[in-house]
């Protein structure tokens, strides 16, 4: 393998030696290596090798053609603020050829500069850390709100069109192509009746109440590099859903993911509850970045959070009735434990969801 590797990584090297080449990330789509390079004079470089889950993502030239596209534009935006890029931003590195991808055997790999300094974390550290990811969320939406969105490809079609994925969750439902409903009857349940919220920001978009920008698509706290000294949330990373969306989806996904008191997967679910300090500290940090929200955006703030939650653990249980298919697994009841745990969150936000309306009034501009 690491053969193999190495001669996959060779069209990205700027020369030295390879020293190591390890397995990254506890991503659940690409298969992500971090790849040392013994430089000269005892300098060492690190890479991203990434291979590009390619029955995920149908199109890697028009899905890089967006990374590209981006990054180069938050590269402009950071040297102009003086900022460091090598931090701050996510650096596609090109081949001799100036390609942005390797095919090797069929397989669509691609090479980023390692942000060093920094690091990102499956559970948050605590308020002060969830505040600094906030700005930066709110950064980034800020300084994509220039940016031409018609440029940029659709790299997963619906990602976040929740209606249309309530729609497959029912199809997998009746498929049931794994033989697992019967053991899963009162999740099933669970998302089935709640099949109302899954319309709403559907209509709104219907409605054109609601602005399509520039957005990311999947804010998951682990895809927010935190820099080890300043623990400023220096760079997000995981650019492959970058494209037009609504700027509730990465609220959403951010709360989802960081305003938890367990990770994931954890299956103990008395560990599990949605934690409203940690909402309270990213909606300052968000909302300390300026005026870049629309009233109606600020006021789907609440329920952003809960349909998420409540779509990122559909799409768990789908994965489990049609056998696992699309994220990685370590066991074979792990996409179910995901989505009993996302359970577990939207229940918590349904009661508290006033207490989340008061969060978002206090804070907002
Ligand atoms: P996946 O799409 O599978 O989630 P990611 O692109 O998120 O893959 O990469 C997996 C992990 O690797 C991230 O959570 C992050 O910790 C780390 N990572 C990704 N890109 C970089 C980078 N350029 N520098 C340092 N670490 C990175
Ligand atoms: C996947 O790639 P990763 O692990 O950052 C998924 C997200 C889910 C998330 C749930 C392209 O994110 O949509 O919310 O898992 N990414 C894709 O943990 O489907
Ligand atoms: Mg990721």
């Amino acid at each position: 393998m690491r053969e193999e590797l190495e001669k996959i990584f060779l069209p990205f090297s700027e020369g030295g030696k390879i020293i190591e080449i390890i397995r990254y990330g506890k991503g659940h789509i690409n298969d992500t290596y971090r790849v040392s390079v013994h430089m000269d004079k005892d300098l060492e470089k690190r890479y991203i090798l990434q291979r590009i889950n390619r029955s995920i993502f149908k199109d890697p030239v028009a899905l890089m053609d967006n990374i590209v596209k981006v990054t180069e534009y938050l590269k402009e935006c950071v040297e102009k603020a003086g900022g460091d890029v090598d931090k701050e931003v996510l650096q596609v590195v090109h081949t001799k050829e100036g390609a942005h991808h390797v095919l090797h055997e069929g397989e669509f790999y691609r090479c980023y500069r390692f942000i060093e300094g920094a690091r990102s974390y499956e559970i948050v550290g605590g308020p002060e850390d969830f505040y600094k990811s906030g700005q930066a969320l709110g950064k980034f939406q800020r300084l994509l709100g220039e940016f031409e969105g018609e440029t940029l490809h659709e790299t997963i079609k619906d990602f976040h069109n929740t209606e249309k994925r309530f729609v497959d969750f029912q199809k997998a439902v009746e498929d049931n192509t794994a033989n697992r409903a019967i053991e899963c009857a009162d999740e099933i349940q669970f998302y089935l009746e709640r099949e109302k919220d899954t319309k709403i920001i559907n209509g709104l978009l219907r409605e054109g109440r609601l602005p399509v920008r520039v957005t990311h698509n999947d804010t998951k706290y682990n895809n927010v590099m935190i820099d080890d000294e300043t623990r400023e949330a220096v760079c997000l990373v995981d650019l492959d859903t970058v494209m037009p969306g609504v700027s509730l989806y990465d609220f959403g996904d951010a709360i989802r993911s960081g305003a938890t008191t367990a990770l994931e997967d954890e299956k103990d679910l008395s560990k599990v509850h949605f934690d409203l300090s940690l909402f309270e500290a990213y909606v300052r940090g968000y909302f300390s970045q300026g005026e870049f929200l629309t009233d109606l955006e600020i006021e789907y703030l609440p329920f952003a959070a809960k349909i998420m939650t409540y779509e990122c653990g559909m799409r768990f249980l789908k994965d489990y009735l049609e056998g696992d298919i699309y994220y990685k697994i370590s066991y074979p009841e792990h996409n179910l434990h995901r989505a009993r745990n996302q359970m577990k969150l939207v229940s918590d936000m349904e009661r508290e969801y006033q207490q989340m309306i008061e969060i978002i009034r206090k804070y907002r501009k």
